[in-house]
């Protein structure tokens, strides 16, 4: 295992020489930012960070994310350029020494949620779902800000796409993700890549688009579209584990040879398709991180993990889900539980 911890880039506050000193952190996973999805990562833009991480001791061998670009989710027109696009990308960042790739095929929006900063009862704050919340909302007046959104929509923009979805079937979603990666893994395998989709994030359909990266039945389908060691899954804790059917020290084990890259962090299931994030030990939330750790041990994991969102604590502001503190404990508490299990035995 090596762990990592998400870097944004000289604009994020958690800085490299924070992020070196939380104990065994072996390297950051980070992206290019400025260009648009569907284009070309300039070679420049991929050695710089790099450098940067590398100065501060860390390696630079995971990228969150190279975005699919909505194009190619719908199979429009551009969408062969831009897969092409992808591939160049790609072969840029094995060049450069990346090793792992994550990437999400989530129609229009990322990961969702109804609250940036529910206040919890130790005077921390963290992001919540509520599915009654998200639904009263209407995404055309964009009055949820979110992190992993690309907010760069006009209210016009949004609504021609999201009506372009609309005729958009869970098979043709499919249909068009088998294009993407009958292109992409031979590209990676090539590249010494090992793309890792991220799953959906509630794994549930939302505002009527469709969401298929969201239960055993799909993952399986998903690995079998393209089988290689390529074509892999980033087994996110946090997002599987809101759908109470997904028992994931079980996929974890299942699937551990096809993970590459994990983001393991904890839950608190609250209700029907509610729930809010809390610190990572087990005993905070809905998951058995002890066991999902023993699970992808036991199936032989041997990728990059990465804490997941942190709640706020200690007065800290910044980029909800990302600030230092928190997910350095989760990191410190990572490392334990795969000590723990490693030296116990699987
Ligand atoms: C949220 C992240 C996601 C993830 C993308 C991967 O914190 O886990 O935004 O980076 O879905 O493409």
């Amino acid at each position: 295992m090596k762990m990592t911890f998400r870097w944004y880039g000289e604009s994020d506050p958690v800085t490299l020489d924070k992020i070196r000193q939380i104990p065994r952190m072996s390297g950051i996973v980070s992206a290019v930012y400025d260009v648009p999805p569907g284009e070309v990562w300039p070679r420049e833009s991929i050695a710089r960070i790099k450098a940067q991480a590398e100065a501060h001791g860390l390696a630079f061998e995971v990228v969150e994310s190279v975005p699919v670009p909505e194009e190619v989710k719908l199979g429009g027109p551009d969408a062969p350029r831009m897969i092409a696009n992808y591939c160049e990308t790609l072969r840029r960042l094995g060049e450069a020494g990346v090793q792992c790739v994550c990437y999400n095929f989530m129609p229009v929006f990322d990961w969702l949620r109804s609250e940036l900063a529910r206040p919890q009862a130790d005077g921390a704050n963290a992001l919540a779902y509520d599915e009654a919340a998200v639904l009263a909302m209407n995404p055309l007046e964009s009055e949820l800000s979110l992190p992993g959104w690309d907010e760069s929509y006009t209210k016009e923009q949004l609504g021609a796409l999201m009506r372009r979805y609309q005729a958009l079937s869970e098979d043709d979603l499919w249909r068009n993700l088998q294009t993407v990666l009958s292109a992409v893994v031979p590209a990676a395998e090539e590249a010494g890549i090992r793309m890792a989709i991220h799953p959906d994030d509630p794994p549930w359909g939302i505002f009527g688009l469709p969401r298929i990266i969201t239960c055993e039945e799909n993952l399986d389908r998903f690995l079998s579209l393209v089988d290689s060691p390529a074509n892999g899954l980033t087994f996110c804790t946090g997002s599987l584990g809101a759908s109470p059917a997904n028992d994931l020290p079980r996929l974890a084990e299942k699937y551990a040879a096809r993970i590459p890259f994990a983001h393991l962090r904890n839950i608190l299931r609250t209700g029907e398709r509610q729930f809010e994030e809390v610190g990572h030990p087990s005993a905070c939330g809905s998951l058995d991180l002890y066991a999902i750790v023993r699970g992808l041990l036991r199936g032989g994991f041997d990728g990059w993990v990465r804490p997941d969102h942190g709640r706020m604590i200690w007065g800290e502001t910044g980029r909800y889900g990302y600030g230092l503190y928190d997910r350095a404990l989760g990191a410190a508490y990572l490392n334990g539980l795969f000590e723990a299990v490693e030296r116990g035995g699987v």
